[in-house]
């Protein structure tokens, strides 16, 4: 059974074993009460329910058992924590409980009969507990919060099952429970406090990110300079209609009132300067954008997604600058010194942002001539729950789009995927292959028929192909998308899903490491937004508590990302691209990635190599588990940063 399956089963499972104790302390305390023949039959029925509760029980054991194998990060709350608290009541009542309950002996014997059962629904009503306050690693914090309410509740029902009972009891034993919560939380240490930037004190004075700038034009200079080539792109955020051709249609924010965004095509080599202009529409009227006030409506950035910038140019508001707001404008500039297929994207409520529209496409040819003639580049966005493709820049469509090439031609579709879900791609008609993942070319990239693809949420695929006599068809999902040379369809791809981690042919990696980090990925509940709320965490943490991973220059980190929710996560470590080490301990062909997909119950391992000073955002793509805390910095010695969250910078 996969992991993602055992960590589903334990979820049914702990409630299963919390119910069936609960059932079982609940029907036996009714046949206690009543006179003993009377009683008999529902005793009867309670060490039935016992022996049921006890064979759950288990079965839960069995299923962390079987977790365990995968890793300790899966398991660590459960085997200190969680299953000792119903393990333990359990087998006393199948020592003491469950032969009395069979006996059918009654009288007098309520307390020594009904307490194991109660305290084995406690423990599993525990382990519930567990599952929501605590991830990985366990802390001191939420078990003690767990481990008292249980002792209290433990001790509160030994007292009332006794012989003397009075109503003052019962005030006694929320008294009790209340005072245990209150001292778990002071033992824990309460809420951890927000901090906003914790890489401030982790290089002392250094050197601020603002400095950490692209090349003007005019310092380009040297033996080169003469020849360079200067593109210029003006992209202003403003209101826009996107129509479907299905007849939906959706409000959008633009960048040059199209969405997507105008494809900038440069070529590599190529010194970009972009300016952004914000004229969306503002809060408090005209007055207050030509004041260029903070927080006066939808503020904007560029971020150059995949795209390794300067860290001043990556254009994450709160790090690397301040959003633009309605009125102001901003410069970026870097150098295309990598070719491939890119992206980009406002960072400001990025997860409101992105899916209304403020993204781009960003292609950089290489500086030698391409072997392709027909070379086009495809966007995959859903507007609500209408799915997209644009193709070239142009409006997008929710119904099957069309293109003709020339039969014989060497072709290259960019795919990426600007939403924030994964999508499974299918090319028929033609054999193909995958040229290029997330920018950079896959050495000895084997050629493909009818496999499909998993494209995460922000990554991107090249398919090249020789365009046959007869049509090719591209689906998204379950939807046909493009159709070329139509119209006779070809069936769509129906083949086995490409393990991605083991295409093309093996690169050199790395083999010693100068630091080793792990990043357990979760859903658990957490301080986020100054209120505990259950949140998308790392190591049991959600923005802004994250501790912020600090590297210096020249280091090659080795990364474990485990994720032991049941939620996909494409992790996208900005101004680095990762190399795949291996996937669920098997080894990778080391693909270079800048946003990766780490499935329920998955462990990868990924090498970065700092060489990219800045204080740099590090998020789950799924933009809105970024929102709900999945996003922390990854920060270089010396490298601090003027900006903060203040001011209305909002990168998530
Ligand atoms: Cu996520």
């Amino acid at each position: 059974m996969t992991t993602a399956r055992l960590i589903a089963l334990d979820q049914i499972l702990f409630v299963l074993v919390a119910a069936a104790w609960a059932a079982t302390a609940g029907i036996a305390l009714t046949g206690l009460r009543q006179p003993a023949a009377a009683g008999r039959r529902t005793r009867l029925i309670a060490a039935a329910s016992c022996a049921a509760a006890i064979v759950v029980t288990a079965l839960r054991v069995a299923v962390t058992a079987g977790l365990a194998g995968a890793g300790w990060w899966f398991v660590a709350e459960k085997v200190t924590l969680a299953l000792p608290l119903v393990v333990v009541p359990a087998l006393v009542s199948a020592a003491v409980s469950l032969p009395r309950l069979l006996r059918g002996t009654a009288t007098g014997s309520t307390r020594i009969v009904a307490f194991p059962l109660l305290v084995a629904a406690y423990g599993a009503v525990a382990g519930i507990a567990c599952a929501v306050v605590i991830s990985y690693p366990v802390t001191a914090g939420g078990a003690a919060a767990v481990l008292a309410l249980f002792a209290a509740g433990s001790a509160v029902t030994w007292r009332l099952l006794g012989p003397a009972r009075s109503p003052r009891h019962g005030w006694q034993a929320a008294g009790t429970c209340v005072l245990a919560l209150a001292l778990a939380l002071t033992i824990g240490g309460g809420w951890p406090s927000g901090h906003l930037h914790p890489e401030h004190d982790a290089g002392g004075p250094g050197v601020s990110v603002d400095l950490l700038r692209g090349p003007a034009p005019a310092a380009a200079g040297g033996p080169a300079g003469a020849r360079e080539r200067v593109r210029r792109f003006t992209l202003t955020a403003q209101p826009a209609t996107v129509r479907l051709p299905s007849g939906g249609g959706a409000e959008a924010w633009s960048f040059n009132g199209q969405v997507p965004g105008p494809v900038l095509r440069v070529r590599q080599g190529d010194l970009v300067e972009v300016v952004l202009r914000n004229r969306l529409p503002v809060r408090g009227g005209a007055e207050q954008a030509d004041s260029g006030q903070a927080d006066s409506g939808q503020g904007v950035t560029i971020h150059w997604h995949g795209y390794d910038v300067p860290a001043a140019e990556d254009g994450v508001p709160g790090v690397t600058q301040n959003a633009v707001w309605p009125g102001q404008s901003h410069v970026y500039r870097f150098r295309a010194e990598d070719a491939g297929t890119y992206w980009y994207h406002s960072h400001q409520n990025s997860s409101v942002a992105v899916p209304r529209g403020l993204f781009g496409l960003l292609v950089v040819d290489p500086a030698a001539p391409a072997p392709e003639s027909e070379d086009h580049v495809l966007a995959l966005h859903a507007f609500g729950s209408r799915a997209t493709l644009s193709v070239d820049g142009a409006a997008p469509s929710d119904l099957l789009t069309r293109l003709t090439l020339p039969p014989g031609a060497r072709t290259r579709l960019r795919v990426v995927n600007t939403d924030t879900r994964p999508v499974v791609l299918g090319l028929s008609g033609v054999p193909y292959r995958i040229a290029a993942v997330d920018g950079g070319d896959v050495p000895g990239a084997t050629e493909l028929d009818g496999a499909r693809l998993h494209l995460a949420a922000g990554g991107r695929y090249d398919l090249t192909f020789t365009m046959p006599s007869g049509p090719v068809l591209l689906t998204t999902g379950d939807r046909p998308a493009l159709l070329v040379n139509g119209p006779a369809t070809p069936p769509p791809a129906a083949g086995p899903i490409v393990d991605i981690t083991r295409y093309g042919s093996p690169a050199a990696l790395p083999d010693r490491f100068d630091r080793e980090t792990t990043w357990v990925l979760d859903k658990t509940l957490a301080v986020s937004g100054g209120l505990p709320r259950l949140a998308q965490t790392v190591n049991g943490k959600a923005w802004p508590n994250i501790p912020t991973p600090v590297v210096r220059r020249g280091q090659t980190v080795r990364i474990r990302v485990v994720n032991r929710g049941t939620d996909t996560h494409p992790m996208h470590p900005h101004g680095h691209h990762v190399r795949i080490l291996s996937r669920n301990g098997v080894p990778a062909t080391g693909l270079a990635m800048d946003t990766f997909d780490v499935a329920p119950g998955e462990v990868w391992e990924v090498a970065l190599v700092a060489d990219n000073p800045g204080v740099w955002m590090s998020h789950c793509h799924d933009l809105a588990h970024a929102a709900q805390g999945m996003e922390f910095h990854l920060a270089y010695e010396g490298v601090t940063t003027p900006y903060d969250m203040t001011g209305g910078n909002h990168p998530a």
